[in-house]
């Protein structure tokens, strides 16, 4: 695949090829932690890939080996920059921003799919956790340490998280901070597969060009289905939206809008009440 760079970064990397995104946490020397410009740099990104129509697949992961010869997907929140109330940008604002990040991810209608080597800790675990899919090296790591440290997630970390490996699993995840192996999170539900490390990019790309052989809007509506399930009203407002957006493509729905424009009363009256 002839990945080509779509727009540089400070600390990420962005590029494209083939209908399919690639977004790469570039730190490596701190196992990818990300601080609040790396986050507004993924929003950009991942807002860039949403609304380019040619995509389909955003492939999500961390750059890697470091010159240590550890690799990392993402070890969370930069704690050298938290502050008091979040982790402090380059203008002493506090910030949480990787919350938003969460929710651009899940909604987006876009399959994002985690590829995972190495450590995937604390805030970096709930990333991979919220992408559609994950696919991780058998080299991965998973776990939570907010407790540990003096953080927690209660949002898609906590109920989400126990959506996926069910609540005595997620419980124990986030009490008793272990780190789990890729086996192990295969086990648990918290991956799809997993692969040799030098294999993680093109199993992603296998799998990213199998989604984008099937229907768009199918695709997007499950998701949104899937969100609905879990995200209450928030997921219901999504899935709804794709309905209104169906319904905008149909006849019926472009006679209303078409009777506006010409001053006439529509005529609902050629269409079915289906059964
Ligand atoms: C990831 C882990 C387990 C790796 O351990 P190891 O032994 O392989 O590496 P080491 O030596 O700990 O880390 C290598 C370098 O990366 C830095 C380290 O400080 C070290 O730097 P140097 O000593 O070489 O200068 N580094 C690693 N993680 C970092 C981080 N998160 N922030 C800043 N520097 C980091 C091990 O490194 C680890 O446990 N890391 C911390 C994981 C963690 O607790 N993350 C924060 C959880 S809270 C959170 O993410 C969060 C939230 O809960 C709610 C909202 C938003 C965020």
């Amino acid at each position: 695949i002839q990945w080509q760079t779509a727009k540089t970064y400070q600390d990420i990397l962005y590029c494209k090829a083939d209908g399919i995104a690639k977004i790469t946490i570039n730190r490596p020397d701190k196992r990818n932690a990300f601080r609040p410009k790396t986050v507004f740099e993924l929003y950009d990104a991942f807002t860039d890939a949403r609304e380019d129509q040619a995509i389909g697949v955003v492939l999500f992961t961390g750059a890697g080996p470091h010159t240590d010869g550890k690799y990392a997907f993402c070890s969370g929140g930069d704690q050298t920059v938290r502050g008091e109330a979040g982790y402090i940008d380059d203008i002493g604002v506090p910030r949480l921003n990787v919350l938003d990040l969460q929710r651009l991810i899940r909604s987006m209608p876009k399959v994002v799919i985690a590829l995972v080597a190495g450590y995937a800790i604390g805030g970096g675990h709930v990333l991979h956790l919220i992408c559609d899919l994950t696919i991780a090296a058998d080299n991965a790591i998973f776990g939570q340490t907010g407790p540990k440290v003096g953080s927690f997630d209660g949002g898609f970390g906590a109920s989400y998280m126990a959506r996926v490996v069910g609540q005595k699993k997620a419980r124990e995840i986030w009490f008793l901070c272990r780190q789990y192996n890729a086996q192990q999170a295969l086990d648990m539900g918290l991956v799809n597969c997993v692969v040799p490390v030098d294999q993680l990019e093109a199993e992603g790309v296998t799998w990213a060009l199998e989604i984008l052989e099937k229907s768009p809007i199918a695709i997007r509506c499950l998701k949104s289905a899937f969100n609905a399930d879990c995200d209450g009203q928030a997921g219901l407002q999504e899935l709804a939206g794709n309905a209104t957006l169906l319904y905008y493509m149909t006849e019926e729905g472009a006679e209303g809008k078409q009777a506006f424009l010409e001053k006439r009363k529509p005529d609902f009256r050629q269409y079915p009440w289906l059964p």
